[in-house]
């Protein structure tokens, strides 16, 4: 896999003061600043992709991001999501186990589902992950990623409203789909997606962290044999062999020439605790994942699906936090058949990344195909642009006070920021 090299330079003043009044009352900006970043790299092959329908975003230096205040009074909102269902309403996660409607920015206050009892939260624990069926709208079933109360273990499970237009329908389950058991108390992953190539049927991508404490030392994310440290994909319309899904006959260990190699539910491997990641289908099948770093490096992956069918992805963990070797036993490790970060910052920056989605909406066309990410303990706010010759821009765009724990999108493909101390903004973005 090809190397980028990422080149900074520094933001200039006035671009920091702009940056700053842009910030709204509700999130007073920090005083000290890091500088913003903007990174290029260098194209490493002729530009392929076909024109992008829609407007052109403006370039990340011309770019103000406005956080608008959207909902308040929440319990830990961890993440927001809309069912694509046709009812233009948000679904709100609260990390206690509690999901909640949203219609016309207003937030139901009886409970959509409440598992409090099942799950045990807090710290990197709690109800953390939600996904709808392809066919949410005619059979009601969507997913959910908690910590299971007890034992701590991850449990992907279904539930089913019998009515799935209704905003309080009678729900069953849970019906777990898979228990994987956690070996430390962080890096549980958590994020729910679904495979947005097939509609057919529900494929769901499951975010897993390397079973915690720190730097993998069970070696867990390297190890094809275990479901730790993974990005892994199910066929949860189906069941089979014992269990409660099916396996996607393409999954890398479960075709030629690796069939048996691994565990047939990964799809891709080195992951340390992909927290949040997203897919874009504008020119391609873009797979974005924040993965949280150890030590040092904060990363933002990024590869295109289409163009990555050969062999399973491997995002290098514990070879490499981001783009430095970290294997104390294995220096300097070969770079050879990883795939690297397109972004990342160290400490002066942030600690923690929080993967976000790139724009598609419609209300704010200087927005459109930025990818945005942000910083759960620093509070900052980037903005990641490919290129039309294949380069990729990075850029700080705005600096918060709060604690962002997730974006979220809703049918209408505006995004949202969560902030764990109890809000959700609306993401606006205009040409400055
Ligand atoms: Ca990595």
């Amino acid at each position: 896999m090809r190397h980028h090299r990422i080149v900074s330079t520094a933001l200039s003043a006035s671009v920091a003061c702009a940056l700053l009044a842009g910030c709204t009352p509700a999130q007073e900006p920090r005083v000290a600043q890091p500088p913003a970043e903007t990174s290029s790299v260098e194209p490493s092959a002729p530009a392929t992709e076909p024109a992008r329908p829609g407007p052109q975003g403006v370039p990340l230096g011309n770019l103000e991001i406005e956080l608008r205040p959207f909902l308040d009074n929440l319990d830990s909102p961890l993440y927001i999501t809309g069912a694509d269902d046709g009812s233009g309403r948000l679904f709100v996660v609260e990390q206690g186990g509690t999901i909640h409607v949203v219609r016309n920015a207003e937030v139901r206050s009886d409970p959509y589902l409440d598992i409090s009892d099942r799950i045990v939260a807090g710290g990197e624990r709690g109800l953390l992950g939600l996904a709808f069926s392809n066919d949410f709208e005619d059979n009601g079933r969507f997913y959910v990623n908690y910590t299971r109360a007890g034992d701590g273990a991850t449990v992907v499970a279904r539930f089913t409203a019998d009515d799935p237009s209704s905003d309080s329908p009678k729900i069953s389950g849970p019906r777990v789909v898979i228990t994987i058991p956690q070996p430390y108390a962080n890096h549980n992953g958590g994020c729910l997606q679904m495979d947005p190539r097939i509609a057919e049927r529900d494929l769901l991508f499951v975010g897993m962290g390397d079973g915690g404490s720190a730097g993998d030392p069970q070696n867990r994310a390297q190890n094809p044999s275990e479901l730790l440290g993974k990005l892994l994909r199910i066929d949860v319309s189906g069941s089979s062999a014992g269990r409660a899904y099916s396996i996607p006959e393409d999954n890398p260990y479960a075709r030629e020439p690796r069939k048996g190699a691994g565990r047939p539910e990964v799809f891709a491997l080195g992951l340390r605790n992909p927290w949040r990641f997203s897919f874009d289908t504008v020119g391609g099948t873009g797979l974005w994942i924040g993965d949280v770093g150890q030590n040092a490096w904060e990363e933002i992956d990024f590869v295109d699906l289409d163009d990555a069918r050969e062999r399973p992805l491997n995002f290098g963990w514990r070879k490499y936090e981001g783009d430095h070797a970290f294997d104390p036993q294995d220096p300097p490790a070969s770079r050879v058949g990883l795939t690297f970060p397109v972004a990342e910052y160290g400490r002066g920056e942030g600690g923690s990344v929080t993967g976000g989605y790139v724009y598609r909406g419609t209300e704010s066309p200087a927005l459109y195909g930025t990818y945005l990410y942000g910083d759960y303990l620093s509070g900052n706010l980037w903005g990641v642009r490919r290129n039309s010759d294949g380069s990729i821009s990075n850029r700080r765009l705005l600096g918060t006070d709060l604690s962002i724990a997730s974006f979220g999108a809703g049918e209408n493909r505006e995004l949202y920021i969560c902030d764990l101390g109890g809000s959700v903004y609306r993401i606006i973005g205009r040409e400055r």
